[in-house]
């Protein structure tokens, strides 16, 4: 089966460019200018439009259970999100439940399997730690799994101590994994949270004012100083405070080999936010900050302290006692109201898998903050290959999975949750007047996405077995 992509201007994270290209079964087998139409072949003209690889999203959760519940959207709606905005790779986040940690990556696999319609792969969280789970890191790269996750925060839960953390940046480096960072003061966050409790403050404002900004500041610095130790790359996920681009200039300044990524609404949205009667919506860990903090991480951005769009993908309904129209039949899943009265009890994330190409081409390209070279190298090229996928995906090259998106550059729609996909009941991005959108995504030569018509299926995406860490960015 051909398919030849025609007259688009290809974007890639270092060209513009006219070209023609050849999908030959499900990679890429040609670029160039006016290519011959092989017998056989599916043709698409791309005139006026604009040619990018799929887009890349390595940090997401589905289908995770949290505060009573489970994130809304599963492997098959949340991919089925995704392919819609664009991006045709997801990564998601193993828990380490039980012993030995291989098989908590085979259970997700197992579940994931069946209902994937992108191509996805995963990360292991290492929330306990202790001489076996010491033996056992090195296997996961067996399994394609080429990184860890690792917290300063949730005592008793998903926190390891100092030492531990430590130890876990010197076995991944002598593996070849890479090492991430979920960066707050869960000491300072539990005593804040009681106090908060016992002087009753129940608002979602206090989520943000008992997980202070400064905590993930010295987190990252301190993780930085570890990982400076263990001589180990670090990646610090969701950057939220303009405090923590700072450190992660330093380390790097210092010759240290410490990336970060960020999220959308740690440039969109802040604690005024919280502060609305539907404020619960934007809860999520670490919160969102100040305006100060939002224009901070756009300089990280454009100064190259970061290096990566993620979203942190992790929905819950606002309202999970009334249904919504998912394909056709009623969907209800509990929700933010379990946290009615009590902050504490509101499922922490945000949806935003299918969000994050379309609004920041917007708001990062459109509005001159970005180029659209630096748009595909944050949001397709970068993740790929800080986290050992590329050229595989994250490219426009002969040889690569041919995962494509037709983009118009001159679409103009009004966002929100009746085009974002997501199984939920909201969009952060309501109303948003948003100007160019993808028009056709193809997964491996496979097209997925043809405007507004869904042909994607559960379970034809297929898991990436990534290759150990080697790209430093
Ligand atoms: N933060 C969230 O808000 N939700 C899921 C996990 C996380 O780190
Ligand atoms: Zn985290
Ligand atoms: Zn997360």
């Amino acid at each position: 089966m051909k398919t030849l992509i025609k007259g688009g201007t290809l974007i890639t994270a270092s060209e513009t460019f006219q070209a023609d290209i050849l999908i030959e079964g499900e990679k890429i087998a040609a670029i160039a200018d006016n290519l011959q139409v092989p017998a056989d072949c599916k043709v698409y003209q791309a005139e006026g439009k604009l040619v990018m690889p799929g887009g890349v999203d390595v940090h997401v959760h589905l289908d995770l259970p949290m505060s009573n519940t489970v994130s809304s959207d599963d492997h098959y709606t949340g991919t089925k999100a995704a392919a819609f905005g664009a991006t045709t790779t997801v990564i998601d986040f193993v828990s380490q439940d039980e012993a030995p940690l291989l098989l908590n990556v085979q259970k997700l696999r197992a579940k994931a399997e069946q209902k994937a319609a992108v191509d996805y792969s995963f990360h292991m969280n290492i929330t306990r730690f202790d001489d076996q789970v010491a033996e056992e890191i090195p296997h996961l790269l067996d399994e394609g799994v080429a990184s860890v996750k690792v917290f300063t925060a949730y005592n008793n839960r998903l926190r390891l101590d100092d030492g531990n953390i430590f130890k876990v940046m010197r076995i991944a480096k002598e593996t070849g994994l890479l090492t991430m960072l979920h960066a707050e003061n869960g000491d300072v966050i539990d005593v804040l949270v009681q106090e908060a409790l016992e002087a009753g403050h129940l608002e979602p404002v206090w989520h943000a004012r008992t997980r202070p900004a400064w905590g993930a500041v010295e987190a990252v610095l301190r993780a930085a100083s570890l990982s400076a130790q263990a001589e180990a790359p670090l990646y610090v996920v969701h950057v939220n405070a303009g405090g923590e681009v700072d450190q992660i200039a330093y380390a790097r300044s210092k010759g240290l080999k410490v990336m970060g990524e960020t999220c959308p609404q740690y440039l969109f949205f802040s604690e005024e936010d919280l502060k609305k009667p539907d404020g619960a919506k934007w809860i999520c860990s670490p919160p969102v900050r100040t305006k100060a903090d939002n224009d901070r991480i756009w300089r990280g951005i454009s100064e190259d302290s970061l290096q990566v769009m993620s979203t942190d993908h992790c929905p819950f309904f606002f309202d999970g006692t009334r249904p919504i129209d998912y394909e056709g039949k009623p969907v209800t899943i509990p929700g933010k109201e379990l946290g009615k009265g009590d902050f504490t009890k509101i499922p922490n994330g945000l949806p935003g898998l299918g969000d994050r190409m379309p609004v920041m081409w917007t708001e990062g390209v459109g509005s001159g903050r970005m180029s659209a070279n630096q748009f595909v190298a944050l949001h397709c090229t970068n993740p790929a290959k800080i986290f050992g996928m590329y050229p595989q995906k994250g490219s426009l090259l002969p040889g690569s999975d041919a995962d494509i998106v037709i983009w118009d550059p001159n679409r103009e729609v009004e966002y929100g949750v009746r085009l974002a996909h997501h199984r939920t009941d909201y969009n952060l991005y309501e109303g948003w007047k948003l100007k160019g959108y993808p028009e056709k995504v193809f997964l491996r030569g496979s097209l997925i996405v043809d405007g507004a018509t869904w042909l994607g299926k559960a379970g034809s995406g297929r898991f990436i077995y990534r290759k150990p860490f080697e790209v430093f960015l």
